[in-house]
């Protein structure tokens, strides 16, 4: 990090509620769309030393920093009070957003035009990118299925939309057509059979949203975003904390399932160039299945239980489509680190995708065994 752009982030700092002064900043995270940083202040001479997380939103994704910001303070605090009717230490079970030194807001926006944000460190926790041990996926399965829950009584109007049709498949697809017709970035060429891997699935991109629109799947407060590193977990594998809020939006429950599942449950890095080396790990699958219908499936009905090993398959089309349709415009949504990046990420996904068509069979198995265990219709 070069000097004057730390200069420029400690300034950031200081507009934010604290004591001390910074002793170190350093980039953190392996996240794709905001910057985030890792601050250590210290204070009484030294005697004190408090970590946080900074970040600087991305405007380009998210048009609406505020409205965002007051959208992570409003679930923030709804879960808070949930913590403490049931005991539960507030300050590790849920993200705890800076006010800024007036006091007036939780973000700062600075002389360039950017928006920041600050987090306490929830200290003694840690983020995996990947897991290979079914327990600790079990657990965050848990966590993602007692987020939701701890929302169920959210007013779910009242959330501002983050990105409007994020999961909307069936529009997701329309968008990576018009990236294929624009070809911007003049690769279209190069990928025909990567874009003729999408336009078979075409017809399946539409129903999870029809079941939404007939009623049959309902709306409810999801996260929308639950890769394995988007829960923070404890030195023994326990959930602490569900983290990166940005897209807390009215969801379907199928879109967190679906989406850890595809992240979590992969034997392989979502950039792994060697596609031998990705795979479905059924293992897994069951091990997050289950924690999920633990706390979460009960309020669920007996279509979305049976849709969750499709919902995996989807949520894997989708997020694979995304990462192609950014290659083909040029690289401009998802931070990449070199130019082929979004199509080793866009032939992860494809893969799972087969995968997840050989074994959906083994899943349906699965949830159908889970549910007889949990009581649970199916
Ligand atoms: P991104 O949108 O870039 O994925 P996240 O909000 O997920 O941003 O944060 C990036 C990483 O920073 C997380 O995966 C986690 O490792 C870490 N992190 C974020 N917030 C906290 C926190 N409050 N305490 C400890 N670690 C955190
Ligand atoms: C992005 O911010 P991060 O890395 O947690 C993306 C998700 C994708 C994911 C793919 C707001 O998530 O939708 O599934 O990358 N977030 C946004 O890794 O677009
Ligand atoms: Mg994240």
């Amino acid at each position: 990090m070069s000097q004057l752009l730390e200069k420029q982030i400690e300034a950031v700092v200081f507009r934010f509620k604290i004591k001390g002064k910074v002793k170190a900043i350093k980039p953190f995270g392996s996240g794709h769309i905001n910057r985030s940083y890792i601050v250590l202040v210290s204070s009484d001479g030294g005697a004190t030393e408090k970590k946080y997380i900074l970040q600087q939103i991305n405007t380009n994704v998210f048009r609406d920093p505020e409205t965002l910001m007051d959208n992570i303070h409003r679930v923030t605090s709804h879960i808070r009070q949930k913590l403490r009717e049931e005991g539960k230490d507030p300050e590790r079970g849920t993200l705890h957003m800076l006010k800024d030194r007036t006091e007036r807001s939780r973000y700062v926006k600075d002389d360039f035009g950017s928006y920041w944000r600050m987090y306490c460190f929830i200290d003694d926790s840690f983020a995996y990118d990947s897991v290979d041990c079914p327990d600790t996926f079990r657990n965050a399965a848990r966590m993602f299925g007692k987020f939701q829950a701890q929302l169920a009584d959210f007013p779910a109007y009242t959330l501002y939309e983050t990105i409007p049709h994020f999961h909307d498949t069936g529009s997701r697809y329309l968008d990576f057509e018009a990236a294929v017709a624009r070809d911007l970035a003049g690769r279209a060429a190069s990928v025909q059979e990567e874009i003729a891997f999408v336009r078979a699935h075409r017809t399946e991109t539409y129903c999870i949203q029809n079941h939404i629109i007939a009623g049959e799947i309902p709306l409810r407060v999801t996260h929308n975003d639950t890769k394995l590193n988007n829960v923070l977990m404890d030195s023994n594998g326990e959930g602490l904390c569900v983290i990166d809020l940005d897209t807390v939006m009215p969801g379907s429950a199928l879109y967190d399932f679906g989406d850890s599942i595809r992240f979590g449950a992969s034997t392989a890095a979502e950039d792994e160039p060697d596609l031998s080396k990705v795979e479905l790990n059924l293992e897994l699958f069951e091990a997050f299945a289950d924690g999920y219908l633990e706390t979460a499936g009960k309020a669920m009905n007996t279509l979305e239980r049976r849709l969750m090993p499709f919902s995996a398959k989807m949520m894997t089309l989708e997020c694979g489509m995304r990462f192609l349709a950014d290659y083909l415009n040029g690289d401009v949504y998802f931070k990449i680190e070199h130019s082929e990046h979004n199509l080793l990420r866009a032939r992860t996904q494809f893969k799972l995708v087969q995968e997840d068509e050989e074994k959906m069979a083994e899943m349906d198995a699965i949830v159908a065994r889970l549910c007889k265990k949990y009581q649970l219709e199916y």
